[in-house]
């Protein structure tokens, strides 16, 4: 797998994936045998590392992009020991950034750097005769990151028509921080719906109210973030004992409609470092319930949801099921940990026909398992979900661009860039359509 890293976010994001992939293969309580870990540990360097470089430090599978040097540059002097990126792979022009302006890094910038990184990505195809595809890495709020990766998504798809490209976006904070990130947002999930896979969102206000809440870290810092992020990454990336596991093979699972293609990762368990030891393992069926409930429609929502598309029923109060959990189109579940005969993994929580639309049939869940731990971690779940409830963070950024392109905020700055009023038109339409969609969803099963 090929990684592109855009823009800070991308870029920081990706060098605490490849930390994390090293802290990975070298934990010490593997939990299974020798021959086991050896080959777990194999294909992990298959897949995200190519080669080794001075001091025996391996070189990441990744080619790092951006418009300003400051973050590259510090990534590139801080990686851990054992592992490196190559010089030749890090493309940054010495420039003032994107300037939060999409339609900059799109346009301008993209222009300057978009003939590189191609020459750069073909050299790297070449070279991983076994390339699985491409994990693209961004957040759709500043310009570099979203403007350049929508180009690059663009020109990938044309030009490696059938190789798996998907992406892990990062969403902004909802009361943020960059003015123009509503804009830049459905720019970019505009591009990234067409052209990508399946894009796994990482809501940077979720993440946050993670580390606060559950790990209860009161000095939250984007790194926090993305570890979150990246240890959900790889939960779902790592080996697993099936051995036709690769990106197709999860591509053919989780985007299994044209219409679809925006997926989240929910995980457990999740607890603070200080409490680590004291902290119970639980069996796997709590684990797996918790994540269940993640499916679920928060109760706010619940009445929101009742109150518009249907009047209370005074005869019958017993919950409708639908209503409460989210629709899915698809479920991965990864398992990672051993497996002992008094604890097994029941699945009919997560298999429960309410939960899909009636159009899909039982191949919409899939359980994928794995022996061996994951990042020293007893036991740690991961569920992909392609699911409705992905609908409210985007409805949000559109809702806030519209408001913004009602009142012609900031349009000039991208009217200057090149980008006309009938682009950013048709990338509210297809957004509005996705939302859409994923509404229907449920308003098709409640009728
Ligand atoms: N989770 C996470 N979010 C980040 C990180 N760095 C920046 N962000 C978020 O990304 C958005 C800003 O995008 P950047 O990635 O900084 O922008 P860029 O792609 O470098 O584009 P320009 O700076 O405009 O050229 C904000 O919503 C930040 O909260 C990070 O390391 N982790
Ligand atoms: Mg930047």
């Amino acid at each position: 797998m090929l990684t592109l890293q855009f823009g800070q976010c991308g870029n920081q994001l990706g060098s605490d994936l490849f930390s994390k992939i090293i802290s990975d293969i070298k934990s010490s309580n593997t939990g299974v045998p020798y021959s086991v870990n050896y080959e777990y540990v194999e294909n992990t360097i298959d897949k995200w590392f190519d080669g080794v470089g001075e001091s025996n430090r391996h070189y990441a599978k990744a080619i790092l992009v951006d418009t300003e040097e400051k973050v590259v540059n510090k990534i590139c002097r801080d990686s851990d020991k054992s592992w490196i990126y190559r010089k030749s792979n890090v493309i940054c022009q010495s420039g003032e950034g994107s300037a939060n302006n999409w339609a900059y890094g799109y346009t301008i910038n993209s222009q300057r750097l978009s003939h590189t990184i191609l020459n750069v990505t073909r050299q790297e195809i070449e070279k991983l005769d076994r390339s699985q595809g491409f994990l693209l890495l961004l957040s759709s709020a500043g310009g570099t990151g979203s403007g350049i990766g929508s180009h690059m998504v663009e020109l990938l798809r044309e030009e490696y028509v059938t190789k798996p490209i998907i992406a892990a976006i990062v969403l902004p904070f909802t009361f943020g921080e960059v003015c123009t990130q509503n804009y830049n947002t459905v720019l970019t999930l505009s591009k990234f719906s067409d052209k990508a896979d399946f894009s796994m969102l990482f809501e940077n206000d979720q993440m946050h109210s993670m580390c606060t809440n559950l790990l209860r870290n009161s000095d939250t810092t984007l790194c926090d973030l993305n570890n979150i992020i990246s240890e959900n990454l790889l939960a779902v990336f790592q080996p697993s004992n099936n051995a036709k596991y690769n990106l197709n093979f999860l591509i053919s699972k989780i985007a299994t409609h044209p219409n679809f293609k925006f997926v989240t990762i929910k995980s457990v368990p999740h607890t603070p470092a200080m409490s680590l030891q004291y902290e119970p393992t639980h069996n796997w069926q709590m684990y797996i319930r918790h994540l269940n409930q993640t499916l679920r429609v928060s109760k706010a929502q619940v009445e929101l949801t009742n109150a518009q598309l249907k009047p209370p029923n005074s005869i019958s109060r017993k919950p409708i099921l639908s209503q409460i959990y989210n629709t899915c189109v698809s479920n991965v579940l990864i398992t990672r940990g051993k497996l002992i005969e008094n604890n097994v993994i029941t699945l009919e929580d997560l298999q429960e026909r309410h939960l899909y639309p009636e159009w899909t049939d039982q191949s919409s869940f899939t359980h994928l398992h794995q022996n061996r731990r994951f990042l020293n971690r007893d036991k740690f779940l991961a569920l992909v979900s392609n699911n409705s409830e992905i609908y409210r963070p985007i409805d949000t950024y559109l809702d806030k661009a519209w408001t913004s392109y009602k009142c012609a905020a900031f349009l000039h700055q991208y009217k200057q860039c090149g980008l006309d009023e009938d682009e950013f038109l048709q990338a509210f339409a297809k957004v509005e359509n996705v939302v859409q969609q994923y509404k229907n969803l449920k308003i098709n099963k409640e009728n």
